[in-house]
C-alpha cells in the first residue's frame, strides 16, 4: 500500500464528501459502528448524516456491534472483564449489563427477530461452536456439540431456524437448524468454500425463503442463492473477479443485493466498490465510486440508503472511512474523518 497515494485518496474523499453536503429531512435512524479512534476499538453511534458522533463504551476492547430488532438496545462483545464476554447496554450507552460469565471467549452476539433471546458463538468447548442463551443472559444452551469451527450465524426472519456456514464436513459448507439445534440440514454440497461471513448482514432474503452465500467453487468468489431447503441453487454473479466476500446484504424489501466486487481493480488492490443487482442477478451497477476498498454494506431500515466503508491497510494499520450513498447511487457522503480503523456500520431499526 502506497501511504502517500492512500492520504491523497483520503483528501479528495473529504473534497468529495464536502460538496456532497449533508443534512437532509427525515434520516432515517442512527448508524452504529465501531472505531479506533479513542486509543481502543470503542462503539458509537452517529445520526445517518454522520452528526452527533456519540462514544457508548468507556473501557476495553469492544466489537460486533448488533442492535436489538426494536432499537432500543445494542449487544456487543467486549474484554472489559479479562476475556470477551457478552453485554448489552441501552441505546444510549446506559444501563449496561453483562450476560455471559465464562473464561472462554464469547463473540458475535445476535437477537432472535422477536428480541428474546441473543445466539453466539463461545470456544468454551475447545473450539468455536454456536449457543444461544435468553436475552437476559439465563438459560445458555449449546446448539451444534463440539463438531467443528462454525463460522458465521443468522436467524431466520421468523426466528425459527439458523443458517451458519461450518467446517464440519471437511470444506466450508451452508446449512440451517432450528432454532433449538434440531433438524440440521446441510444445503451445499461441493468441495470448495461456501460461506457468508460476519461484514454480511444476513443471507437470509426479507421473506425467509432464500438464503445468499458466497463460494469460490469455480475459481474465484462469487454470489449464489440456494432455497431454504437445499432446492433451487443459483448462481447471481459471473465474473472472473470475487464477488461478495466481506459484504453483501439483502434490501429490506428483498428487491435487490448490494455486494462487493473486486470487478473493477485487479486482485490484491484497494479498488473495490459497492455493486447493487437485482435477487434474480439482473441489472448489475456500481454503488460506490470511492478510491478505495469497499466493504459491509448495510441497508437503512427503509430501504433508501446504504452505509459501507472504504479504505486500505497502511503502515499504520487500517485506516477505513464510514460512507452513505442512496440506493440510486447519488448522494455520497462520507460521515467520518477520523484516519484510523472506522468499521461495521449497523443501522438502528425503525420503531414498529
Ligand atoms: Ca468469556
Ligand atoms: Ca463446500
Ligand atoms: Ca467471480
Ligand atoms: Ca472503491
Amino acid at each position: 500500500m502506497r501511504v502517500s497515494g492512500l492520504f491523497l485518496v483520503l483528501l479528495v474523499a473529504t473534497a468529495l464528501a464536502t460538496a456532497c453536503g449533508h443534512g437532509e429531512e427525515g434520516t432515517p435512524g442512527k448508524i452504529a459502528f465501531e472505531s479506533d479512534r479513542d486509543g481502543s476499538r470503542h462503539i458509537y453511534v452517529m445520526n445517518a448524516d454522520g452528526s452527533g458522533q456519540t462514544k457508548l463504551t468507556d473501557r476495553g476492547e469492544n466489537a460486533n456491534t448488533v442492535w436489538s430488532p426494536d432499537g432500543t438496545r445494542i449487544a456487543f462483545t467486549s474484554d472489559r472483564d479479562g476475556n470477551f464476554e457478552i453485554y448489552v447496554m441501552n441505546a444510549d450507552g446506559s444501563g449496561l449489563t453483562r450476560l455471559t460469565d465464562n473464561p472462554a471467549s464469547d463473540i458475535r452476539p445476535t437477537w432472535s427477530p422477536d428480541g428474546s433471546r441473543i445466539a453466539f458463538f463461545s470456544d468454551r468447548s475447545g473450539n468455536f461452536e454456536m449457543y444461544v442463551m435468553n436475552a437476559d443472559g439465563l438459560g445458555v444452551t449449546s446448539l451444534t456439540g463440539t463438531h467443528a469451527i462454525n463460522l458465521a450465524h443468522a436467524w431466520s426472519p421468523d426466528g425459527s431456524r439458523f443458517a451458519f456456514s461450518s467446517y464440519r464436513d471437511d470444506n466450508v459448507d451452508i446449512y440451517v437448524m432450528n432454532a433449538d439445534g434440531s433438524g440440521l440440514t446441510r444445503l451445499t454440497h461441493d468441495p470448495w468454500n461456501d460461506e457468508f461471513d460476519r461484514y454480511s448482514s444476513s443471507p437470509w432474503s426479507p421473506d425467509g425463503k432464500r438464503i445468499a452465500f458466497v463460494s469460490d467453487r469455480d475459481g474465484n468468489d462469487d454470489i449464489f442463492v440456494v432455497n431454504a431447503d437445499g432446492s433451487g441453487e443459483t448462481r447471481l454473479t459471473k465474473t472472473p473477479a470475487d464477488e461478495g466476500r466481506f459484504g453483501f446484504a439483502w434490501s429490506p424489501d428483498g428487491q435487490r443485493i448490494a455486494f462487493r466486487s473486486y470487478r473493477d481493480g485487479e486482485f490484491g488492490t484497494t479498488e473495490v466498490d459497492i455493486r447493487i443487482m437485482n435477487a434474480d442477478g439482473t441489472g448489475q451497477t456500481v454503488l460506490s465510486d470511492v478510491r478505495g476498498s469497499e466493504q459491509a454494506p448495510a441497508w437503512s431500515p427503509d430501504g433508501s440508503r446504504i452505509a459501507f466503508i472504504s479504505g486500505g491497510i497502511s503502515e499504520q494499520g487500517r485506516i477505513y472511512e464510514l460512507y452513505v450513498v442512496n440506493a440510486d447511487g447519488t448522494g455520497l457522503a462520507r460521515l467520518t474523518s477520523s484516519v484510523v480503523d472506522e468499521s461495521f456500520p449497523v443501522w438502528q431499526p425503525a420503531e414498529e
